[in-house]
């Protein structure tokens, strides 16, 4: 099995422990002392439950002692596929307790993505609930089993075909002792600019360091209300400041099924919710659905936006729409993540996707052949620093695209750092969709494609949404008899991959056109016909 490795050149490690940012603190130390601090307060609030942090403390310990007990050992993936229910969080810190390691799959997520998941990070096991949002995951369990034979342990809900939720309960007395604070915790899925998913390996020290830091600037306390509208495995929910600063500050958890104001809206009325975090096109939505008045929102003090370029107009209609404090936030799960603060000027909160964290956050932007743009244009961005990976699990190509010589990571993000160092997103360089927060890489969708009979070449391109931000058209060349689109959206359903993924738009074209200017790359090809496309549908 091929260990699971996080690590910075001990000088750096050295430099961020003596700075207080990396406290040898773990997820299972700080849920068992908030636990102990305030055993009766709510923690965990969703599907008709309220856990205090006693009651979660103790339910993640039974499920520690219940993985163990199934054969699972400390080291061993386990891929987690929960939504925003209770039990994600008895499972993953079950599982941070046992010493296991989630590998954090979204609900939204189908065999194909599970069994790459699987594959990559050599997991012993999968988690998921028998039935969520209208999704029976037991047929996409079944497949798993038989695709991956070497999967040790299946739970899925109570199907009593699996291995049963129930059984996630064991002798606490039985239990070793606390991670590593510097092994890795968990293993995070990247947004796949190119290929498949990437697998990223936060540690303990790092991730806390981040989400501590997080709850700081954004003004969590333990009197905080944390509504989770996003996938709770997502990143950004996770620890922008997310549910887990929120628990890390002893605060509460309120878990909304979807982020639709319908679901949200009596959620934030009736629990107080004071803080959440949505994607712009979701942030739009809210900000309209609110000027109906049927909610009391007031006790919303801040709403996080990111994932994807809110612009200055967005965010305006966002603001005059909802009756708090706008935050943006633009990061990564590989890392860097950076903030609007609560005191900036309009101008700011407004126009840029705010700054690190850290001030040990190292950012760096250059042009084409790596050299450093004068202050202010626009330029890649490299980021290094105390919450940033050093490399992907299991994924030599990529580490080498992806990672300076001195270990600057490679964000494929175009910005510009304004006079007082805020960054504003310009645009990017990585051929993905950014379609309303979820990454899809053209080269995966492409692939996709290509296995249909009547595809000769495809490519998939990004084109403005007025929605979704950007949604995916895919230019295909036709083999033989053409294709009619409908039939092919539905082919790529069938081909067990999120949904996200099918192409919302297809354009059957006789050729790429490409040989006037020689061979030319698939980027530069996507980039044509991506003009192409705009100018004919008259999209600016
Ligand atoms: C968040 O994380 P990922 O890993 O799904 O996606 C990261 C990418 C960034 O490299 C950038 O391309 C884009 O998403 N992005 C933004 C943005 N926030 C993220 N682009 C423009 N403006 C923004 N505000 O999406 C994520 C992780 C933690 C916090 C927030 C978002």
């Amino acid at each position: 099995m091929i260990p699971l490795r996080q690590e910075w050149p001990s000088d750096f490690a050295a430099r961020y422990r003596a700075a207080g940012y990396w406290r040898g603190e773990t997820f299972p130390g700080f849920l068992r002392q908030r636990a102990e601090e305030r055993p009766g307060a709510e923690a965990i609030i969703g599907g008709g439950q309220r856990w205090t942090y006693a009651e979660l403390h103790a339910r993640a310990e039974r499920a520690a002692a219940g993985f163990l007990a199934l054969g699972l050992r400390p080291g061993d993936r386990v891929v987690v596929q929960l939504g925003n229910i209770p039990e994600f969080f008895a499972v993953v810190f079950g599982l941070f307790r046992a010493g296991l390691v989630p590998v954090y799959a979204l609900p939204a997520h189908r065999l194909t993505e599970i069994a790459h998941f699987v594959a990559r990070a050599e997991a012993a096991a999968y988690v998921a609930a028998e039935r969520q949002e209208g999704f029976d995951y037991r047929g996409l369990a079944r497949d798993l089993r038989a695709a991956r034979p070497d999967l040790r342990v299946v739970i899925v809900g109570d199907a009593a075909e699996f291995t049963p939720f129930d059984a996630l309960d064991g002798d606490r007395a039985a239990l070793p002792g606390d991670p590593d604070p510097s092994s890795v915790a968990f293993l995070q899925i990247s947004g796949g600019t190119t290929g498949l998913s990437k697998l990223i390996p936060r540690t303990h020290d790092d991730y806390i360091y981040s989400f501590r830091a997080s709850n700081e600037i954004c003004g969590v306390r333990p009197e905080s209300v944390f509504l989770v509208a996003l996938p709770a495995a997502h990143n950004f929910p996770m620890s922008s400041p997310g549910h887990m600063g929120a628990l890390y500050a002893g605060a509460r958890v309120v878990l909304s099924p979807t982020p639709s104001p319908e679901a949200a809206f009596p959620l934030i009325e009736g629990e107080g919710v004071t803080i959440t975090g949505l994607v712009p096109p979701l942030a739009l939505l809210w900000a309209q659905a609110a000027a109906a008045g049927k909610h009391d929102l007031s006790s919303l003090e801040v709403l996080l936006v990111g994932g994807a370029k809110l612009t200055p107009e967005a965010a305006r209609r966002v603001r005059e729409g909802l009756p708090c404090k706008l935050q943006q936030v633009f990061g990564m799960a590989e890392g860097l993540v950076n903030y609007t603060r609560l005191d900036d000027p309009d101008e700011i909160v407004l126009e840029t996707q705010g700054r690190p964290i850290c001030p040990d956050d190292e950012v760096l932007i250059v042009d084409d052949i790596g050299e450093r743009v004068p202050e202010g244009e626009p330029g890649y961005l490299l980021t290094r620093g105390p919450y940033t990976i050093r490399a992907y699990h299991n994924d030599e190509a990529a580490n080498a695209r992806s990672f300076t010589l001195d270990g600057f990571y490679r964000t494929g993000d175009i910005v510009r750092r304004t006079e007082r160092a805020y960054l504003v997103v310009q645009g990017r360089a990585g051929d993905h969709i950014n379609r309303a927060g979820e990454k899809i890489s053209a080269e995966e969708v492409e692939d996709h494609l290509l296995a249909h009979p009547q595809v000769f070449d495809a490519a998939v391109v990004s084109v403005p949404d007025e929605f979704l931000g950007e949604r995916s058209c895919a230019f295909i060349i036709p083999r033989g008899e053409r294709p009619r689109p409908a039939a092919l959206k539905a082919w790529m359903r069938g081909r067990a991959i999120a949904a996200f993924k099918v192409p919302d738009q297809i354009v059957l074209v006789d050729s790429f056109e490409t040989t006037a200017a020689g061979k030319v790359s698939r980027k530069e090809l996507r980039a044509r016909l991506r003009t192409r496309l705009m100018a004919e549908d008259g999209v600016s």
